[in-house]
């Protein structure tokens, strides 16, 4: 059994969208990080860096960290969504996700969301987080998923951030996303992913969406 550590944002959707999509059994462990719980000892032995989400499997005693390593541990142990054929394009986008996508848009919403606004600081990120979006656009304008023709675990990274602020951006720049046909597309797609609506609706009992 593996003990999954998590809480309602897209890091941690990410890992409840796989484990319903691969069928991998698990034990929630909410970690309300609202409540600073991410940052208990007891928390920190699975996860020192004191963020969600985690994994902890009891059948190898492997502690794991970071939303893109819990994906290739769990792509790996259930033999799913990790296509050889794509390998080195689906690393490539867990990387892209990991340093790019959701850093860009953390710091987007964290900006945006001050009280004394910092325009500099929350233009920088919210033409970064298009230019983000812009790259996945040109990718899924070639091809249905973003590393190649089968969807892995490069869409499963991906989804969450780009869903979340896809949503955003329809609200505060809907002239904006009109750009990004082919994104809308693959997200429409995998929203309608029957392990994709469980992953979040797993998530969505907890708490409403922190993004
Ligand atoms: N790169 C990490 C990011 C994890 C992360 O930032 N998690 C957020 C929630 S989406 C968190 O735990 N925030 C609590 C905190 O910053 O203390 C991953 O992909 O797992």
């Amino acid at each position: 059994m593996i003990d999954f550590y998590t809480w309602n944002t897209p890091n941690g959707r990410k890992l409840s969208i796989m484990f319903a999509e691969t069928g991998l059994a698990y034990q929630l462990k909410p970690i309300n990080i609202r409540k600073s719980e991410q940052k208990q000892p007891e928390f920190l032995k699975i996860n020192p860096n004191g963020r969600i989400p985690a994994l902890f499997d009891h059948e190898t005693g492997q502690r794991v960290f970071e939303s893109g390593a819990g994906l290739i541990y769990l792509a790996e142990k259930s033999g799913q969504f990790f296509q050889q054929s794509q390998k080195q394009e689906i690393l490539s986008w867990l990387f892209w996700q990991a340093g790019g996508l959701g850093p860009m848009l953390g710091q987007y919403n964290h900006f945006k969301s001050l009280k004394d606004k910092q325009a500099y600081s929350e233009k920088h990120f919210l033409c970064e987080s298009f230019r983000l979006l812009a790259v996945m656009e040109c990718t899924l304008k070639e091809q249905p998923y973003l590393a190649g023709k089968e969807y892995s675990i490069a869409d499963i990274m991906c989804y969450p951030w780009a869903s979340s602020a896809m949503k955003g951006f329809t609200q505060s720049h809907p002239q904006h996303v009109q750009n990004y046909p082919f994104l809308q597309g693959w997200l429409n797609q995998i929203r309608q992913r029957p392990g994709v609506q469980q992953g979040n609706a797993v998530l969505a009992e907890l708490s409403q969406s922190l993004y």
